[in-house]
């Protein structure tokens, strides 16, 4: 059996990214139902919300699933404590270094797998009580770090010995094979679930992916110290014209983007909108349901039909 699907309790060594804003208990429970783990992605969302769609997912679907917790979110906190009280078995973590949380959630039973971007944060949570990371390439959309998928996961794989889940240009079942290859057990994707038919993101937004080709993301707040990768539009081209220019002063930035990935999400605004999403959008043709999906990854990969002979 397959380490991540043992850790899981999964069909499929897979995870949902925690797409902040989009990933609710639609996409999630689709996710578990099709063999995946499905996540509610607490980014964006209060603790109350959180735990709203907590209990609408454990109506949904009778499959394991987890929370990703955002760590640059205000509601961080107490959202760390909210999903020891709901009985939530699994933990992924984005955008910074969860070591402080994760004693009280081990002690829980949680199984926690951070996102890192480094060989040096993957070796802290290790080190920390860990059970197995996912080693996220500057590929994947959202915020993101420097190193690519390619580079990174062999150097990861090398440098600790919990289980490896890589994250970034993944939608097809040739990224599964490459995943294998460079010693990953299993895979994390969000792009090519943007383009699902269970994905709550306004119907703009999934065309937008569809349509879209290999150079048409673009990473914006590199120079704020929150790089976001997202689809190139009006928005990211309005921003990266003013980090250019000097003396812009950030109010007016973060005026540009504040609430702009719920534009884009919500009122399928693409203009304006921050479109969030990796560069495998290029590679993603069709919108289908999330088992189709899932199943063409798997059933199609190589190696990972090899792991189950
Ligand atoms: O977190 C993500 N992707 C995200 S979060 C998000 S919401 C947001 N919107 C605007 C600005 C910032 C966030 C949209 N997409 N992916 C996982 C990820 N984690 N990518 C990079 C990291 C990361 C970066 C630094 C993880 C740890 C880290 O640690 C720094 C440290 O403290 O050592």
């Amino acid at each position: 059996m397959n380490i991540i699907t043992e850790l899981l309790g999964t069909k499929y060594p897979v995870i949902q990214g925690g797409m902040a804003n989009i990933a609710d208990h639609r996409l999630a429970s689709a996710v578990s139902n099709a063999g995946g783990l499905g996540l509610i992605g607490a980014g964006g969302w209060d603790v109350d919300k959180v735990r709203s769609e907590i209990k609408l997912c454990k109506e949904l679907t009778d499959k394991p699933f987890g929370v990703n917790i955002m760590l640059m979110s205000p509601h961080a906190e107490k959202i760390s404590d909210m999903v020891i009280e709901e009985g939530i078995k699994i933990i992924t973590t984005g955008a910074g270094n969860p070591g402080i949380y994760i004693d009280k959630w081990k002690n829980a039973g949680i199984k926690v797998i951070p996102v890192v971007p480094s060989v040096s944060l993957a070796k802290r949570v290790q080190r920390v009580g860990a059970d197995a990371v996912i080693v996220e390439g500057t590929e994947a959309g959202g915020h993101v770090g420097e190193l690519t998928t390619f580079t990174l996961v062999p150097q990861v794989v090398d440098a600790i010995s919990i289980p490896v889940i890589a994250a970034g240009g993944i939608a097809d079942s040739r990224g599964v094979d490459a995943s294998f290859m460079l010693g990953a057990s299993g895979i994390q994707i969000g792009t090519v679930l943007l383009a699902s038919i269970e994905c709550p993101v306004h119907e703009n937004y999934k065309n937008k992916i569809v349509k879209s080709k290999d150079t048409d993301t673009v990473v914006t707040g590199r120079s704020t110290g929150a790089p976001v990768r997202v689809l190139k539009n009006k928005m990211s081209r309005e921003y990266l014209r003013m980090t250019k220019e000097k003396n812009v002063p950030l109010e007016e930035m973060e005026k540009l983007t504040l609430g702009s990935l719920r534009k884009a999400v919500f009122d399928g605004d693409m203009d304006y909108g921050s479109v969030m999403a990796g560069q495998v959008a290029g590679l993603v043709k069709e919108i289908r349901s999330v088992k189709a999906i899932l199943d063409d990854l798997f059933l199609k990969s190589k190696v990972y039909s090899g792991e189950l002979k």
